[in-house]
């Protein structure tokens, strides 16, 4: 049910809307409205020829309740707003203000921006603050984006298989393109420019250098022209052999001036086809992955070459830190540091260094990277795993808001004040360019991300990107009335759920600062007793590290000294596990079983609370959402409690599967009322599931 608020005689006709919980919701529509109203059609006003201004009108016509003002739609530096004196610089590259205005003699409501994408996020802007039942009174909303690339990583195959995807095939249809534009590619822009989206990387950073031949240009460009409009510009994942497959070169070494001709022709040729074209992503050496350490050049050779080629056109390199190699014995949590840190300084103007949020691989919970501060002469973007990888999958309810917050609250300890956020804005060290990166979790399932809660995600990632300062809960809270609707019940209570939940699946797949526990291949599911795969570092047994003694892996300076890689006042404080936070406890130090807690029970004890605390969890927000039953539309409200009961069984396997095998290696028993595993150890081992989704290898 949404009810707007009638306080304000701005809304004098309107306006309640009823989404009756009878009504079926396929969860297309995401977070964005339907055709709340007709009745303002005719007071939305634009000035202005631009497409992407219509967008923002229309968007208001479908959207806004009726008002008893009309609604002006222009650009700043439209003459009607000559007398306001918004200077373009005041509102913020791409920013956007809403607000109260006499505009040509008249009392309005005007929407503006600097840019004419920076009208429609204001128009976007508005609505959100209405449906999330925003007062309006004294509407005055001003905005601009704290960081300059805001961008999806599409980790999408040619075949349509998206690595890590759970929500069905990949949204590009490339079979059928340029031909055929599906109308979702102009959905899916509209969704990303609600919440400030302007990139999108569209192939995996597995790339196949397919993607660069002349027929997948076409493809690519078809693409760029519908996101243009709203905003996106397309990226492409580059395969640095390239000039070896498509361009018959002997080598692609970046030093060698005929690979580094070959990429100019080839950004050339893309350009002319896409005039607006972002740049790449690039994986290079690592996992399989070609790159130039294959001829002994260094990643600021090869990102420096790639850069210079679209540099020309403003186009940019977002080079991956995501490195490490089976014939490096270094701990894995320390080898992106190791390689890049030495290149700071020596990068390419347009060039950012992509830095995953922690130094292993997107794990439910991780330390922030140390290249974070590490870097201060290089732009570094940060990569967040919007599919959920790790943390089950779409099946699992766990809203990551909690993670990207905690992630860019994370103090460097570099300098006073710095934090991740700091860093990836650009702020810290002054650099123009900036952004995050979510791989996204979009695919051609009908609601888009396999599941209602998943879109959340989505959408946080995007309004964090915009602004890492706005807390995890406000957006929970605006995601929620906008979804749902503005009952407060189901509000308050969604957003209890969400704001729990991924500390619920850190409780149940690896409490802490355990990590990599997962199953071999598709990560899904427990595997914490596997030790026989070919890469050392690909084997859970590497990252736990127990014995009969004790569990952890020692980061310190007795151990592979990871610790060192962060700023003195981090090092000092994780060199001694009492000063570590529990979170991250086992993920800096190996302890033994009874190493006495802050609360005075044993690591062991604590370790157990946890797993039945995540599972009791869950239990808990399974029967939270059944309360829920009448207020919300049954097709949403049922998928989720089928997906919640899922989660419910497999938490209790993750719960059961970890300490029966935890219980192999240290022979405790189970602290007193903790219910014992339902299976024996063997039982666990013997699951396999080899059609798991998302697992294309
Ligand atoms: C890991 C994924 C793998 C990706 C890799 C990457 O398991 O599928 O290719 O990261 O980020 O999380 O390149």
């Amino acid at each position: 049910m949404k009810l707007f608020t009638l306080q304000n005689p701005l809304w004098a006709c309107a306006a309640l809307v009823l989404a009756s919980p009878a009504v079926a919701d396929d969860g297309y529509r995401l977070w964005l409205g339907e055709g709340a109203t007709t009745q303002a059609r005719s007071g939305v006003e634009v000035r202005g020829e631009s497409e992407t201004l219509r967008l923002a009108a229309d968007e208001l016509r479908r959207n806004l309740p009726a008002l008893s003002v009309p609604v002006v739609v222009a650009r700043a530096d439209d003459a009607a707003l000559a007398g306001l004196r918004l200077d373009a610089r005041s509102l913020g590259s791409e920013g956007y203000a809403v607000r109260r205005a006499q505009v040509a003699g008249r009392e309005v409501l005007l929407v503006t921006g600097s840019v004419d994408v920076g009208v429609l996020y204001g128009a976007f802007a508005l609505l959100r603050h209405i449906n999330s039942g925003g007062d309006i009174a004294n509407i005055d909303l001003a905005s601009s984006p704290q960081t300059k690339l805001r961008i999806l990583n599409h980790w999408d195959n040619l075949d349509g298989v998206v690595e890590r995807g759970y929500s069905g095939q990949s949204l590009w249809d490339w079979w059928v393109l340029p031909d055929f534009k599906d109308p979702r590619y102009a959905d899916y822009a509209r969704a990303n420019a609600s919440i400030g989206i302007n990139g999108t990387v569209l192939n995996n950073v597995n790339a196949k250098a397919d993607s660069l031949t002349a027929p997948y240009i076409a493809k690519a460009a078809a693409l760029a022209d519908v996101f243009r409009l709203y905003g996106i510009r397309v990226y492409l994942s580059a395969r640095f052999s390239a000039p070896i497959e498509l361009g018959g070169l002997k080598t692609a070494d970046p030093r060698d001036p005929a690979v580094a001709a070959w990429w100019k022709a080839k950004a050339d040729e893309i350009y002319r086809a896409i005039p607006d074209f972002g740049g790449f992503l690039v994986k290079a050496n690592s996992e399989g992955q070609p790159g130039p350490r294959d001829y002994g050049a260094s990643h600021a050779d090869g990102a420096n070459m790639l850069a210079a080629a679209v540099k020309p056109h403003n186009g940019i390199v977002m080079w991956r830190a995501f490195v490490y190699a089976d014939t490096d014995p270094e701990d894995r949590a320390k080898q992106a540091y190791t390689e890049f840190k030495p290149l700071d300084g020596s990068f390419a103007d347009n060039v950012l260094v992509q830095v995953k949020n922690g130094a292993i691989d997107f794990q439910p919970r991780e330390p922030f990277h140390p290249l974070f501060g590490a870097m201060p002469r290089t732009p570094l973007i940060a990569e967040f795993q919007i599919t959920k990888e790790y943390l089950g999958f779409a099946t699992h309810l766990a809203y990551l808001g909690p993670l990207f917050e905690e992630v860019l609250d994370a103090q460097t300890g570099v300098r006073r004040g710095e934090t991740v956020a700091s860093v990836v804005t650009g702020k810290a060290d002054g650099h123009s360019l900036s952004g995050m990166a979510g791989v996204a979790n979009i695919g051609r399932d009908r609601d888009w991300s396999g599941g209602t809660f998943n879109q959340a995600n989505w959408y946080v990632f995007g309004r964090m990107a915009w602004d890492p300062s706005l807390s995890s809960e406000a957006i929970a809270r605006e995601w929620a009335a906008q979804t749902f609707g503005n009952d407060p019940v189901v509000i308050d209570t969604v957003v209890a759920m969400m704001m729990r939940s991924r500390e619920a699946v850190v409780d149940y797949t690896g409490p802490l600062g355990l990590a990599h526990l997962f199953a071999t291949g598709h990560h899904y599911g427990p595997g914490p007793w596997v030790s026989d795969l070919a890469r050392p570092e690909w084997n859970p047994v590497y990252y736990h590290r127990a014995d009969r003694q004790g569990i952890g892996f020692d980061r310190t300076r007795t151990g592979s000294n990871a610790v060192a890689q962060y700023a003195p006042v981090l090092a000092r404080r994780y060199a001694d596990p009492k000063t570590t936070p529990p979170e991250e406890l086992l993920w800096f130090h190996h302890l033994p079983w009874d190493y006495k807690m802050p609360a005075g029970n044993t690591l062991w004890e604590e370790m157990v609370r946890r797993y039945d605390r995540g599972v009791a969890e869950v239990d808990s927000m399974r029967s939270q959402w059944a309360t829920l039953r009448p207020r919300i539309d049954a097709e949403r409200w049922t998928k989720t409690d089928a997906f919640l009961g899922v989660q419910q069984r497999e938490a209790r396997w993750w719960r059961d599967a970890s300490l029966a095998y935890w219980m192999s290696i240290n022979g405790l028993p189970l602290p007193n009322g903790s219910a014992a595993p339902q299976h024996d150890l063997e039982w666990y081992r013997q699951q396999s599931f080899p059609f798991a989704p998302g697992n294309p290898k």
